[in-house]
């Protein structure tokens, strides 16, 4: 960790020494020092150069697939040549001391490369590509390219012939059942004491950012571990204003 020593008081302490169940709610801000950006950072966002309804709805991907694949395929790159941080790896070390729950909006991996079993990617996973038209899974080789491009062909489903397109979660469309629900049962099996982590997300995107609410009313201990307030900052009782991969490693003990 860089800079001065992380500030992390001892209620927080308290609250995870006495947590047998943790439910680890992660967005952006957790791959943020891994070097993957945020989406709504000022900086560093993609989506300061790109808008993100021109590119993350499927009306994007229908009006001109080569120019979203194009993003994606860059962003394939980008999670294939990061690393992990410490704050992935802390909330992994964690499992061995705590029952943990991983609950993340990233479509990224690096959870799992951290030794993470995640319970539910909610906004799903950019390596899952499948057919956009008969749903087929695709295990083929995605081209990367090597700078960002502006257009770039989609691979072709060898079923039917459609655009393979990544597994994520765009804007309008339903998330997962299955991982919503397992996330939603996780934050509801959490009882007094226990703790729920709200990591590096703006709270701003739903229905993922009604989850903390779900873990307020089971009774947990919510904590927020972001360096800014955010849309659900109010439903959290208490705060680290600090990093991720500076914080999270301060709560294994
Ligand atoms: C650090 C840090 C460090 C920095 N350490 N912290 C009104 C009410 C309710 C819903 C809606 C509504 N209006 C519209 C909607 C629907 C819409 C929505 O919520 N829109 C909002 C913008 C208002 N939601 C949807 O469309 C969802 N689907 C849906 O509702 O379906 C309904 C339906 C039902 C039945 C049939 C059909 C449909 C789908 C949402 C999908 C979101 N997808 C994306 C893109 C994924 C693919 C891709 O990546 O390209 O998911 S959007 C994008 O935002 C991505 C993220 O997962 C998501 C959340 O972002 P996150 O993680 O919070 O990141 P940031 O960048 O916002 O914040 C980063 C935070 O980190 C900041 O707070 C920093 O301070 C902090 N940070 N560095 C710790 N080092």
């Amino acid at each position: 960790a860089e800079g001065p020593a992380v500030e992390v008081s001892e209620e927080v302490l308290e609250a995870l020494r006495g947590a047998s169940r943790v439910v680890a709610l992660t967005g952006a801000g957790m791959s943020a020092e891994s070097g993957v950006p945020t989406f709504r950072d000022a900086q560093s966002g993609l989506w300061e150069q790109f808008d993100p309804s021109q590119l993350a709805t499927p009306e994007a991907w229908r009006a001109d697939p080569p120019f979203v694949w194009a993003w994606y395929a860059w962003r394939v790159g980008l999670v294939r040549s990061v690393q992990p941080n410490p704050g992935h790896c802390a909330l992994a070390e964690l499992a061995d001391l705590r029952e943990v729950a991983v609950v993340t909006q990233n479509i990224d991996d690096l959870h799992e490369r951290a030794g993470s079993t995640v319970l539910a990617h909610v906004h799903g996973s950019l390596l899952d590509f499948r057919c956009m038209d008969c749903g087929a899974p695709y295990d083929g080789e995605i081209e990367v390219p090597t700078e960002p491009v502006e257009r770039l062909d989609p691979p072709t489903c060898p079923e039917c012939q459609g655009d393979i397109r990544p597994g994520v979660v765009w804007f309008g469309e339903e998330l997962p059942r299955a991982a919503f629900d397992d996330a939603v049962a996780a934050l509801e099996a959490l009882g007094p004491g226990d703790v729920c982590l709200v990591v590096g997300t703006s709270g701003i995107v739903y229905p993922a950012a009604g989850l903390p609410a779900v873990a307020l009313s089971a009774g947990a201990t919510v904590v927020e571990v972001n360096p800014q307030e955010t849309d659900v900052s109010d439903m959290c009782h208490l705060h680290v204003r600090d990093t991720a991969a500076r914080v999270l490693p301060t709560l294994v003990e």
